[in-house]
């Protein structure tokens, strides 16, 4: 191993010799992408002995580790995550200058693997970080796509959805290792036989198989000098599968079943929240967990390992039910292969998995049919069949007699098709089921799951939601994070409670003088960036008000929307003039599921409104919107720190946490926020003063449920009649009455999340809020507070908290 370039001649000397080596270009000749993928190697590098030592502990280690199983990794860029974590940002800024390169480009030229739909995504990446950071031995187990999350572009403001091709400029951060490569099995039947013992057992004849491929990234932690890893699995055909066809004498066929087999990583399903029942999507969750158990427990524990033990060497997270086929996997390797008894597999797989509810929505909580599971993992159906029927028989034995209740627990479902209820499954075999933050934890017990939480009430628990530090506040927000280091020193970084020391700055009008300068000049670096990436002019003198996220009816972009028309409507009006209104700038930030038709819809009202506010002189330097398009982790990173005020406005209930709302209010925005998900705790924490709540509370609106009627509200406030009036009159649309048609009467006849019946609370909190952005000096204040007091939002609190509640595992510093 060679030594890390710590001084800027040895990174030079080291860049040259990757770009002349490693991409076979010298420096006069080399493009941005030569330099880019050259930076990126000589960086890795660095990194490469820790990593190495970590992988060997790893296997020798007796300390418990962390197999966190999640099919979305929204990592973002790496380099940059890779410069802070080795401290090599001056001297690769200086050696690159020396070089006549500027690293900002280089930066520039990654594409970020956006292997994730959004929140619950990130939430993995965050939480690798924070594991690594905090020297805790962990494997982040997931799946490579090939085309991660689409790219967003808008045509006549509607939008069109590109492939996302993040793999053809060369991938520098990943390490494909063929030979640990796993098989897959599908389809098929089962079969009894006797085996050398004279025992009955069952195999499984499967139908076709595929090769998982691993991709192995560093996670490197925070200047600790760990490397965790994080092994993407990508499908391929096998040899003999492929030899098979050929022989036959169709060479087409043979080509199309390598294809077929390929399929399966080839695409990440772009519905956030609300997942689509297909079939490919089962054959993505079996084949990545099929690939990640048998990699663990024959790959890295050593061969010869007694399985009765598995509990004490892993604990599996599954993050949501998207991996839970992961339990009857490994029942059927205990079983099956390894030939325990049942009752002792089930008792080490019951140790051995816990599980993370993400959300609340019926319509997101995963049911397969029993046909399809049959069909493709025919003996997973019958572990299914007979876990259910252990479960259900000691259910009857609580509550005798209580039929319906056993209807309602059981994993197998009967209505409207016989499926398989994933999140049951899930909490019948974890140690711990948890919610995401406090609210939805509570609402999951006792809504979600409440049969479930009455027979096990010990195994329900809480953790709260977190975010890297390090990613989302010292990266991204270079400016404040020197000013918060100038004042408390740098311990906040692993340890963002410290943040507490800026509490008393907030009276200090120097320090607030500098605080919104921080603001303004990350204003002005967003204003930089839209200029060049979307053409936007973004005015750095007005309220920055941000709402990004993905779009979903329940998190209510158009009543966002609809406060945007109310107060254009009043000003084009005159019944408002343009001299009182404090300036303000809205910008949305929000992918669309390709098929989900009314956040289409709302995409393009959005589109249209804006073209029109911001070419109107009437409102010109008061009011106006941008929608920058292809909302990604790169772009949040320099939204987020400009932001004044974080929209968090989902109907209360439906949220299960949210972690934009603490990115949000960590970098110093002010929410304006309805009582849901993590909300709640923002606001208990940094206090009613620095918060604007509004709309109605979760039990408010379940009783409304039951007599909801939308249109009312439509006729019974001016205000909300005269924009919902001016959308559907054509203003928008040059003329064109109809072309919201949809989200309109969406909206006055059902308006499932009822964004109608807070809006009067909604536009009264924000008249609240121009009056506190009135007093800059104040609002500097309230917002310096909210840094002061996010520090529960780290990952690293939600990690000691998992560790502390569930996994029960140790730190253990690599190479010990
Ligand atoms: C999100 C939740 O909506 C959000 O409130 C939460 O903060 C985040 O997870 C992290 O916990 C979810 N994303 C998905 C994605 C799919 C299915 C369910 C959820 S819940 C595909």
């Amino acid at each position: 191993m060679s030594t890390p370039p710590h001084t800027v001649d040895a990174f030079v000397e080291a860049f040259l010799r990757e770009l002349n080596v490693g991409q076979g270009v010298s420096l006069a000749r080399s493009s941005v992408n030569d330099q880019a993928l050259a930076l990126a190697r000589t960086v890795r590098h660095h990194l490469m002995a820790r990593w190495l030592e970590a992988i060997a502990t790893q296997r020798r280690s007796p300390v418990k580790a962390v197999g966190y199983l999640s099919a979305e990794y929204l990592l973002g860029r790496q380099l940059d995550n890779a410069l802070l974590a080795t401290d090599l940002l001056d001297v690769v800024r200086e050696g690159l200058a020396a070089c006549g390169l500027d690293l900002d480009t280089l930066r520039d030229a990654e594409l970020e693997p956006g292997l994730g739909n959004g929140g619950l995504g990130r939430l993995a990446a965050c939480f690798v970080d924070s594991l690594a950071t905090m020297n805790v031995p962990c494997i982040g187990y997931g799946i490579r796509y090939e085309y991660g999350i689409f790219r967003q572009t808008f045509v006549d403001g509607r939008q069109v959805e590109q492939p996302d091709t993040w793999l053809t400029l060369g991938s520098p951060w990943e390490f494909p290792h063929p030979e640990s490569a796993q098989q897959v099995d599908f389809a098929g039947y089962t079969e009894t036989y006797v085996d050398d013992d004279g025992q009955e057992r069952c195999r499984w004849v499967s139908g076709w198989h595929v090769v998982g491929v691993p991709y192995n990234y560093m996670v490197p932690g925070y200047r600790n000098g760990r490397v965790n890893t994080l092994r993407l699995w990508s499908a391929r055909a096998t040899k003999e599968f492929d030899l098979e066809i050929f022989n036959s004498g169709d060479y087409a066929d043979a080509v199309r079943a390598r294809t077929f087999a390929e399929n399966i990583t080839k695409v990440l399903y772009p519905e956030d929240s609300t997942p689509q029942g297909k079939e490919l999507r089962l054959q993505q969750q079996y084949f990545f967990v099929a690939c990640s158990l048998a990699d663990y427990m024959f790959e890295v524990l050593p061969r010869d390992f007694d399985m009765t033990r598995l509990h004490e060497r892993i604990v599996f997270q599954l993050n949501d039910t998207h991996p839970v086929i992961a339990v009857p996997e490994m029942m059927r390797l205990l079983v099956d292969v390894r030939k325990l008894s049942w009752d002792d597999a089930w008792a080490v797989t019951q140790k051995c998995f816990a599980y993370t509810c993400h959300t609340l929505l019926p319509e997101a909580l995963e049911v397969w049919p029993v046909d399809l599971i049959g069909r493709l993992l025919p003996r997973h159906l019958e572990i299914i069949e007979r876990i259910n029927a252990e479960f259900l028989a000691e259910v009857r034995e609580r509550f005798p007699g209580d039929e319906l209740r056993v209807r309602r627990m059981s994993i197998i479902s009967d209505y409207p098709e016989r499926g398989v209820r994933m999140a049951h499954l899930a909490t019948v075999a974890a140690t711990k089921v948890n919610g995401v933050a406090a609210l939805h934890s509570e609402l999951l017990r006792d809504k979600v799951l409440p049969d479930f939480s009455e027979m096990w009430p010990e195994r329900f628990t809480n953790v709260t939601n977190g975010v890297t530090p390090r990613r989302f506040l010292k990266q991204a927000n270079p400016r404040l994070s020197d000013l918060v280091t100038e004042a408390i020193g740098d311990g906040w970084i692993t340890d963002l409670d410290q943040l507490q020391g800026l509490e008393p700055l907030a009276d200090d009008a120097e320090f607030r003088a500098r605080f919104r300068a921080v603001k303004r000049s990350n204003k002005e670096r967003l204003a930089d960036l839209l200029r060049r990436r979307d053409g936007y002019e973004l005015p750095v003198d007005s309220m920055l008000d941000v709402m990004v996220k993905r779009l979903h009816e329940y998190k209510r972009q158009s009543l966002k929307l609809l406060h945007v028309v109310s107060v254009y409507e009043q000003i084009v009006s005159g019944r408002v003039d343009p001299a009182s209104v404090v300036p303000r700038t809205v910008v949305f930030g929000a992918k669309a599921a390709p098929g989900y038709r009314m956040a289409k819809e709302t995409i393009h009202a959005i589109n249209c409104v804006s073209a029109v506010v911001n070419d109107d002189p009437a409102v010109k330097g008061v009011l106006s919107v941008v929608f920058p398009s292809n909302y990604n982790v790169t772009l949040a990173e320099s939204l987020i720190p400009a932001a004044d005020l974080s929209e968090q406005i989902s109907l209360a209930g439906k949220e299960a946490s949210g972690t934009g709302n603490m990115k949000l209010a960590l970098n110093g925005a002010l929410t304006i926020g309805t009582d849901d998900g993590a909300n709640v705790e923002i606001r208990e924490l940094v206090g009613d003063d620095n918060f604007f709540l509004f709309g109605m509370l979760e039990p408010e609106v379940a009783t409304l449920a039951e007599h909801y009627v939308p249109s009312r509200c439509y006729e019974e406030d001016d205000d909300l009649k005269r924009a919902i009036d001016l959308l559907s009159s054509g203003a928008f649309a040059g003329g064109d009455r109809t072309a919201f048609e949809p989200l309109v009467s969406n909206l006055l006849y059902e308006d499932r999340f009822m964004a109608l019946a807070d809006y009067r609370s909604y536009v009264d909190a924000q008249s609240r809020v121009d009056a506190a952005y009135r007093d800059p000096d104040a609002w500097a204040r309230a917002a310096i507070l909210n840094v002061a007091r996010c520090g529960f939002f780290s990952s690293d609190r939600s990690m000691r908290d998992y560790i502390d509640r569930i996994w029960h595992t140790e730190p253990a510093p690599a190479g010990e």
